[in-house]
């Protein structure tokens, strides 16, 4: 910790140097970003960023040279937004719906059934971009690019036929939607960081999870748990965020290289996040998950349930989420 702790103020140590020579030189400084991520080094999300990483430097002749410090190994998923708004860190992704507590418009991707497939996803991203950059420029952070993870489903250690199996289960959560349907289905949530979800199955702090086919293979469910019901309820998506200030002080030809590769990267992540679903379905089912859709009747609980969310979530949005709803909708 404390060897962490140093390098980060090191760095601000040289942010505050290369600000001074920006100044006076004509030529910028090259520039070394530490980018902290949530998740592990397989998880496609960070092998999407590893790669934005390299090709801004080799696009930069590695002017501007990111390193990734995945898993939360150098600041914790809960810390990360605020590390770069404060410009801690310049760079990080954090998941958009743990925003929700600042601002419900943040968690709109995590409404169930809202968006439940990539098309649905996808207009919902571009109806939502706007008015989340806005929120986040207010802050000087530039949002960048966005990546959903694939649809979220259940996982259980026996089969969930009416849902009512789920009443006092121990349900791991990770934002405000997946602990509010937890609740909702008589289930007892508890927000569990997924480097820590193992421990937490092992341990008995949890014994059911929401979350998507590819947390639930990267995670080896198949150690603790039995059944994955694909209900498909929401598409959440990770971002990443850049300081306003650091990205300021790049050269244009920088700023250029990051934007590009930004762009790249969505692209690739989408493309990636599809592709996930199914080959970490195959993988789940090779290590014994019975894998199921929702029956008749889960599917009924699972739109009450929905509705509610939904109704609780415009409220929450004002009329901000009312806007944005309706450019959803009108796509
Ligand atoms: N994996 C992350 C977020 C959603 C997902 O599929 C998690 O479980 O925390």
């Amino acid at each position: 910790m404390l060897f962490k702790a140093k390098k980060i103020k090191s760095k601000l140590q040289y942010f505050t140097a290369a600000t001074v020579l920006a100044f006076g030189a004509t030529n910028l400084q090259a520039a070394e970003w530490d980018m902290p991520t949530p998740y592990g080094d397989t998880n496609f999300h960070t092998v999407n960023i590893t790669q934005f990483a390299n090709d801004v430097r080799e696009a930069t002749s590695g002017e501007l040279d990111i390193t990734v410090h995945s898993g939360g190994s150098l600041i914790k998923h809960a810390d990360i937004k605020n590390s770069v708004r404060r410009g801690l860190v310049p760079i990080g992704e954090v998941i958009m719906s743990r925003l929700a507590n600042e601002d419900a418009l943040f968690e709109v991707d995590s409404v169930p059934y809202l968006a439940s497939n990539y098309e649905e996803a996808w207009d919902l991203w571009q109806a939502s971009k706007g008015v989340l950059s806005e929120r986040l420029k207010k802050q000087r952070l530039m949002l960048l690019f966005a990546v959903p993870w694939p649809p979220q489903g259940i996982y259980t250690s026996f089969p969930v036929e009416t849902g009512e199996e789920l009443r006092g289960v121990k349900m791991r959560a990770y934002n405000k939607s997946s602990e509010q349907i937890a609740n909702l289905l008589g289930a007892l949530p508890t927000q569990v960081e997924v480097p820590d979800i193992p421990t937490a199955f092992g341990t008995g702090r949890v014994d059911a999870m929401i979350t998507s086919p590819s947390t639930g293979a990267n995670t080896r469910a198949w150690d603790y748990l039995t059944d994955f019901n694909h209900a498909q309820l929401w598409l959440p998506k990770n971002m990443v965020i850049i300081n306003a200030k650091a990205f300021d002080r790049l050269s244009d030809d920088a700023k250029a290289a990051v934007k590009a590769a930004a762009e790249r990267a969505e692209k690739r992540g989408w493309e990636a996040s599809k592709q996930e679903t199914e080959a970490k379905i195959a993988i789940m089912r090779d290590n014994g998950i019975q894998i199921s859709k929702p029956s008749g009747i889960l599917t009924q609980r699972l739109k009450a349930v929905s509705e509610t969310m939904t109704g609780e979530w415009l409220k929450r949005a004002g009329k901000d989420g009312v806007t944005l709803l309706k450019a959803y909708q009108s796509n």
